[in-house]
Order: C-alpha cells, then sequence, then structure tokens
C-alpha cells in the first residue's frame, strides 16, 4: 500500500514584487504575481500525473498575514478545482496564526471541502494509513524549534507518521526557529515535510525543504520544484522525486568585459538564447572600460 503524496511550500501567494524594476512598456511584477497564483494549479497537475492524493503545503501559502480577499478566494476556488486533491495548509511565518488569524478564520469558513487549514498542532488521520503531524507557526518569531511538539504527538499502531512545519534547519531562517535536523527520529517520522526554505535542499533522506514552486530571487538558479514523495510502510525511508514546477527561471549571467570591447554585443550573446519571455536575468559586469566603452 503505497501513500503517495506532494510537498511544497512557501508559494508566498499575493507578493507584489515592488523590488523589481517595472519597464514602462511591460508589466512584470504582474506577471511574477500570476505566476504565483498559478503554481496552485500546476501543483494540481502535478498531483493528477502523479496519482497523488494529497498536497501538503509547508507555510507561507500566503505572503502577509493581510492578503487581499480576492487573492485568498481565487487561491481558495484555485485548489477546490482539483478533484481528488486534498489539499493542506500549514501557517507560516508570514501567515502565522496570531498575525493571520482573520485569514485562517475565513479560510475556515470557506473553504472548499478540499482544503484542510491545519492550525492546530494535533495528530490528524491523512488516510486509514497514515497520520499527519503538523506544527503551525504560532506568531512570527518564537524562537523556539517548532517541531518539537511532534515527539509526543501519537498515532495508531502500524501508521505511517508524516510531519509537517515550518522554519530553519539552520542559520538561513530569518524566523528565529530552529528545527532539530535530527527530529525525524526523535518523533519515529517517516517523513519530515519543511518550508521556509525558498531553494530546494535535502537536509537528510527523510527531511526535505521543496523550496518555493515559484522562484522569487536570484540565488538559486533554477525553475521551482515540488516534491512527490511516496512511503510505503512505517520504517521504510521515502522516495523523494523533485517535479519542476516554475514559470520563471530567475538566474545571474556574469560579463565580464574589456576594453574596447563592444559591450552590448557581448550581452547579447550572454542571454538566453530563448524562452527569454519568462526568464529574469541579472547580469553580473565586471573587468575593464575606459571612458568611451562605458558610455557605449
Ligand atoms: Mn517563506
Amino acid at each position: 500500500m503505497t501513500l503517495r503524496f506532494l510537498h511544497a511550500s512557501d508559494l508566498h501567494i499575493g507578493r507584489k514584487f515592488a523590488n523589481i524594476p517595472q519597464p514602462a512598456d511591460g508589466n512584470i511584477r504582474g506577471r511574477l504575481m500570476e505566476a504565483r497564483h498559478g503554481a496552485i494549479a500546476r501543483l494540481a497537475q502535478v498531483a493528477k500525473d502523479k496519482d497523488a492524493a494529497h498536497i501538503l503545503l509547508a507555510g507561507d501559502t500566503f505572503d502577509t498575514a493581510t492578503p487581499s480577499p480576492a487573492v485568498v478566494r481565487q487561491a481558495l476556488a484555485a485548489m477546490g478545482e482539483a478533484e481528488g486533491v486534498t489539499w493542506w495548509l500549514l501557517p507560516g511565518n508570514h501567515d502565522n496564526l496570531r498575525d493571520a488569524e482573520p485569514l485562517w478564520d475565513s479560510i475556515r469558513e470557506t473553504a472548499p471541502a478540499n482544503v484542510k487549514a491545519v492550525t492546530e498542532a494535533a495528530p490528524t488521520a491523512l488516510d486509514d494509513h497514515a497520520t499527519l503531524l503538523p506544527c503551525p507557526v504560532a506568531y512570527r518569531a518564537g524562537g523556539s524549534d517548532p517541531t518539537e511538539a511532534m515527539v509526543g504527538m501519537g498515532s495508531p499502531e502500524g501508521h505511517l507518521r508524516i510531519g509537517l512545519a515550518h522554519g530553519g534547519v539552520t542559520d538561513f531562517t530569518e524566523s528565529g526557529e530552529v528545527i532539530a535536523p535530527d527530529r525525524d527520529r526523535s518523533a519515529r517520522l517517516d517523513y519530515l515535510a519543511l518550508g521556509d526554505w525558498h531553494g530546494r535542499m535535502a537536509v537528510s533522506p527523510r527531511v526535505h525543504y521543496p523550496g518555493s514552486p515559484e522562484q522569487d530571487r536570484f540565488k538559486h538558479g533554477s525553475r521551482g520544484v515540488c516534491l512527490c514523495v511516496s512511503l510505503t510502510a512505517p520504517g521504510v525511508p521515502p522516495e523523494v522525486e523533485e517535479v519542476e514546477t516554475g514559470q520563471f527561471l530567475w538566474t545571474e549571467i556574469p560579463l565580464p568585459l574589456h576594453p574596447r570591447q563592444d559591450a552590448a554585443a557581448a550581452l547579447a550573446a550572454a542571454l538566453p538564447a530563448t524562452g527569454r519571455r519568462d526568464v529574469l536575468v541579472r547580469v553580473i559586469a565586471s573587468g575593464w572600460a575606459g571612458l568611451a566603452d562605458r558610455a557605449q
């Protein structure tokens, strides 16, 4: 009996991208915002393709504690359209329980039947063979390990134990919480689904960050992914497959320059040959240029 689910995090729906220059003749900020909403449908498609019955969202589904009602309504509607899939939404630091109380109230009241808000740190049956152990972020900077409660959470004999949490395992966290990297062992987990880090990272065979399914910074250099996780029996290591979900590629391109070079031609040659409309490039120019070269 295989349990298959998708693990994603940090959708940051509603993010406005005010730091991205908006060209006079384009709407890149709007397109980036739309791509984050679009991640919902792309995840739903992956779930369908992979025959996964559940999608675990490990926090920061929404970018702020107070997304506009339209952003929330449209996101929930898109999740509702995914037939045969149940979405499990965990509060992260951006949409934590305290700051985003009205948001979680409205999700519980208005969400379609296949969208579950996991706002309590209590074991929840995922199906007849698996128990979800969620640890929602209570407030923005808790300063303690948000997964500690998992150790004491019970589950029926023979059930798979799947942890769901949001926070850092090392100093990359901005929120102050640090998760014990061996939590899978101390809480007897078959899988620990984490969010917070926006790049893909495997902490250990059972502990994973999928990163954001739609990238939002230049640091990772590849399109966003989600994880397709298969579990067969308690104690058996999971099978974890990365599935690309990102629309935009955020990438850095080095551009070494020297005097009397045609810089414009060098730039044109360094840019990607195809698919440019969905690529954000940060050009890192370096080297030497005389005054005339600079002007050019
Ligand atoms: Mn985040």
